[in-house]
C-alpha cells in the first residue's frame, strides 16, 4: 500500500494563502486604538458567557428527532468540535475560531421571526411555537463553503416549505429573503467589516419550497450552538454555505430577486444562485476540489460534486438556465 508522505501532497491540495485571506479584503483598517478597546471589553464578554442565565438555560438543550428519508448516508460525520469551532459568522468576527469565542452573548430567548411582504397577513412567530410546528428530523447533509472546505453535519429541523405554508404567501411572492439578527452591541465585531448589516440572503420560491431546504433548529441532536446560527437558520445543502443565513429574525416574501450580502459585496465572485458547481470557478480559485475539515490532511482533498451531490433532487429547478451566467 502506498502511504503518501506530506512531501507527496501536491501543493494544489493545500489551501492557498490567498484563498484563506480572500474575504479579509472586506476588513476595515482597524486603528490601533481599537485593539486596546477590544482587549478591555474581553473581560466583560467572558462574564456574559459564564453568568448569563439566558445562555445557560438553552445551550445544549436536547431535541427529540425522527429519522428522515432525506438524509445523506455513508459519509463520515465531521466532529461536533469542528462543526462548532470552524465557522463563518462575520457578525462575531472574521476568523473561523471567532464565532465560538464571541457568540456567547447572542440572546436566543425570547426570539421571534417576523414574516412580511407578499403574504395574506404579516405575522410574528415565536421560536418555541416553531419548534413544535412539525416533528423535528435529523438530516445529515454535506455542507460546502465557497472557500472550498466542506463538512458533513447532522442537522435538526424540518423542510422550510412547512413553515412557508404557514406564512400563506400570495401569488406575488416570487422570492423569499432571510434577514439575520443584528445588534451592534452584541455583535461589535461586525463593524470590522464593510458589510452592510443585517446579513441578507434569499432563494427563489421554488428553491425555498424544495423539500431539501431545511429550516434548522439544531445539530447533533441539540439546539444550535450560537456560533452555528441559534436559534433558527436555513440550510440549503446544494448551495454554497453563505446562502444559509444564520439567526434569522425576519422573512420577507418579495416579487423581485432580493439584495443579498455577498452578491452585494462582490457580484462577480458571489452570484445570487450560488449552486455548488465544480465547473464554474470562483474568479480567484477553482471550485473543482474541496478540503473536508477534520480528516487527516492527506485524506481531505476530494472532488466537488455538481449541486454538492444533490442533483437528483434539484437539477430540475434549473432546466433551461445557463449556470455559467446564473452562477
Ligand atoms: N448571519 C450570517 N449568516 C451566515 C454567515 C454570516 O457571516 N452571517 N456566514 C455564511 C457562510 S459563508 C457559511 S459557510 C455558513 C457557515 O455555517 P456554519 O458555521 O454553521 O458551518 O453560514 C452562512 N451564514
Ligand atoms: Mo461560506
Amino acid at each position: 500500500m502506498l502511504i503518501r508522505k506530506p512531501s507527496d501532497i501536491p501543493s494544489s491540495a493545500i489551501t492557498p494563502k490567498e484563498q484563506y485571506l480572500n474575504r479579509r479584503r472586506f476588513l476595515r483598517n482597524v486603528a490601533s486604538g481599537a485593539v486596546a478597546v477590544g482587549a478591555a471589553a474581553l473581560g466583560a464578554d467572558r462574564l456574559t458567557q459564564v453568568f448569563s442565565p439566558k445562555v445557560a438555560a438553552f445551550a445544549g438543550t436536547k431535541l427529540q428527532t425522527v429519522q428522515s428519508p432525506l438524509t445523506t448516508t455513508g459519509e463520515q460525520l465531521t466532529s461536533y468540535e469542528d462543526v462548532t469551532h470552524y465557522n463563518n459568522f462575520y457578525e462575531f468576527g472574521v476568523q473561523k475560531s471567532d464565532p465560538a469565542q464571541n457568540a456567547g452573548g447572542l440572546p436566543t430567548r425570547p426570539w421571534t421571526v417576523h414574516v412580511e411582504g407578499h403574504v395574506k397577513k404579516a405575522k410574528t412567530f415565536d421560536i418555541d411555537a416553531l419548534l413544535k410546528l412539525r416533528p423535528l428530523e435529523e438530516r445529515v447533509y454535506r455542507h460546502r463553503c465557497v472557500e472550498a472546505w466542506s463538512m458533513v453535519i447532522p442537522w435538526v429541523g424540518y423542510s422550510l416549505s412547512e413553515f412557508i405554508n404557514q406564512c400563506e404567501p400570495l401569488s406575488g411572492a416570487k422570492y423569499v429573503q432571510f434577514l439575520s439578527y443584528y445588534n451592534s452591541g452584541v455583535q461589535r465585531w461586525a463593524s470590522q467589516t464593510t458589510i452592510d448589516w443585517p446579513y441578507s440572503e434569499g432563494l427563489r420560491m421554488d428553491e425555498a419550497m424544495n423539500p431539501l431546504t431545511l429550516l434548522t433548529f439544531g445539530l447533533y441532536g441539540e439546539v444550535l450552538p450560537n456560533q452555528n446560527g441559534a436559534p433558527i437558520r436555513i440550510v440549503v445543502p446544494w448551495k454554497y454555505g453563505f446562502k444559509s443565513a444564520k439567526s434569522i429574525v425576519r422573512v420577507r416574501f418579495v416579487d423581485r430577486q432580493p439584495s443579498t450580502t455577498w452578491n452585494e459585496m462582490a457580484s462577480n465572485e458571489y452570484g445570487f444562485y450560488s449552486n455548488v458547481n465544480p465547473n464554474v470557478d470562483h474568479p480567484r480559485w477553482s471550485q473543482k476540489v474541496e478540503r473536508r475539515i477534520g480528516l487527516p490532511f492527506w485524506q481531505q482533498r476530494r472532488a466537488t460534486l455538481m449541486f454538492n451531490g444533490y442533483g437528483d433532487q434539484v437539477a430540475s429547478l434549473y432546466t433551461g438556465m445557463d449556470l455559467r451566467k446564473d452562477f
